[in-house]
């Protein structure tokens, strides 16, 4: 394939300008797999510094102007004052992570839990991430239950699908006009033999039964191997129930690696799914999350990279020659139209995206830029000492 044409170049470089990709605080703090997180110079010791280092990226990508948080994890006095931490750095916060699966009363389910004191603990929890958000100014929810059973007989399953749909529902209650509860899955673990939450068909049940502002999440390492995670897209996409994605990539199961890095056409699959339905403006209402841990990288080098791993697939998702496809799908034209998706695939985007961001008056390359910005230099000397942020704090 030839590259673009100049006006097909507009079309994409606007679409491009426009997307916008949320960072995750977590991601800036220590954080790994179960057997060993591996700490790393200059990391956040509280949200006012991962906000700090989101802001970094932000400044480098041009496309990253939100951060999301996670509660305990990022608790503050003042969620204001962290709000205007935040705009002074030129970014704002994003969706609001709740975490139900770190105490110790959650050993057999949050929300799901047989006992009513856990579960109604569990749902104060929720309760307080939708207080902040009212603080924050954040959309989104995003609810993640590590609920479910490791032995058959260890619980009523269908029970606890009516425990969460109490929870949702109050919680759902507690939405103000302009906030949505984003409800994720996942396949399995920390459970291992009924998880309570665990596929988008599962999600999508209880998102139809709550309401408009209910909508599913697709973190993309929550599935099983060889899940066709592109037909979910189109599925809840056609639905109008798909709330946005955490992305990350996978070899074997929730790897939280940086996205693409592991199968970037998927990726490109996905997102030709997304421009096909006109949903990468903002306006379409999609949130495009990172979730990853950066364990053996360094971690803002990392996320910006993620972030243009995000771009590449996207670009390459708008240089689909949408007329010949559809040609070629009417026509049963099997070669031709597969032929359209593979031609924009193997386009090389990276070129366009250098114009891109020289247009936007930024550096060509994020990363070199980084790596000259002096910023990491400053962080390992400016956070020595104190606790570093991770996965508990
Ligand atoms: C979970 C889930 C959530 C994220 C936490 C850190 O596996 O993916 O989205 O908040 O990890
Ligand atoms: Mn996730």
């Amino acid at each position: 394939m030839t590259q673009p044409d100049a006006s097909t170049r507009d079309r994409i470089t606007q679409a491009l300008r426009a997307q916008r990709i949320e960072t995750a605080s977590w991601a800036y703090a220590n954080s790994g797999t179960r057997f060993k997180v591996f700490p790393q110079e200059g990391v956040p010791r509280d949200p006012y510094e991962k906000i700090a280092d989101a802001a970094v990226v932000h400044r480098l990508t041009g496309v990253a102007p939100t951060v999301a948080l996670h509660i305990p994890w990022d608790r503050v006095d003042d969620y204001a004052d962290l709000a205007r931490h935040a705009a002074e750095l030129g970014v704002t916060l994003g969706a609001i992570n709740a975490n139900v699966f770190q105490d110790n009363d959650y050993k057999l389910g949050s929300v799901t839990n047989p006992d009513p004191g856990v579960r109604r603990k569990a749902i104060d929890h929720l309760l307080e991430c939708v207080d902040i958000m009212d603080r924050t100014g954040s959309r989104d929810l995003k609810l993640w239950f590590s609920d479910g059973t490791n032995y058959p007989g260890q619980d009523d399953i269908r029970a606890r699908q009516d425990r969460l749909a109490n929870a949702l529902r109050e919680t759902y209650d507690r939405l103000g006009d302009d906030q949505r509860l984003l409800l994720e899955y996942k396949l399995f673990e920390p459970a291992f033999y009924t998880t309570d939450v665990p596929d988008w068909g599962t999600a999508y049940a209880h998102c139809l039964e709550l309401g408009p502002k209910a909508q599913v999440v697709i973190d993309t390492g929550h599935h099983a191997p060889g899940t066709n995670i592109e037909f979910i897209v189109a599925f809840l996409l056609r639905a109008g129930k798909l709330g946005g994605f955490d992305f990350n990539s996978r070899f074997y199961a929730d790897d939280d690696l940086m996205v693409g890095a592991a199968d970037p056409f998927q990726l490109f699959r996905i997102m030709h799914e997304i421009v096909r339905a006109d949903a990468l403006t903002p306006a379409a209402g999609i949130a495009f999350m990172l979730d990853q841990c950066h364990n053996i990288e360094p971690k803002i080098p990392a996320i910006i990279r993620s972030v243009m791993n995000v771009q590449e697939a996207t670009a390459k998702a708008l240089l689909v020659d949408a007329g010949a496809l559809a040609a070629a799908q009417r026509t049963g034209d099997v070669l031709g139209a597969n032929a359209a998706l593979m031609d924009a695939y193997h386009t090389d985007v990276r070129p366009m995206l250098a114009e891109l961001r020289a247009d936007l008056g930024l550096d060509p390359d994020p990363i070199a830029a980084y790596a000259r910005s002096g910023y990491f230099e400053t962080i390992r000397a400016e956070r020595a000492g104190g606790q570093q942020a991770g996965w508990g704090a």
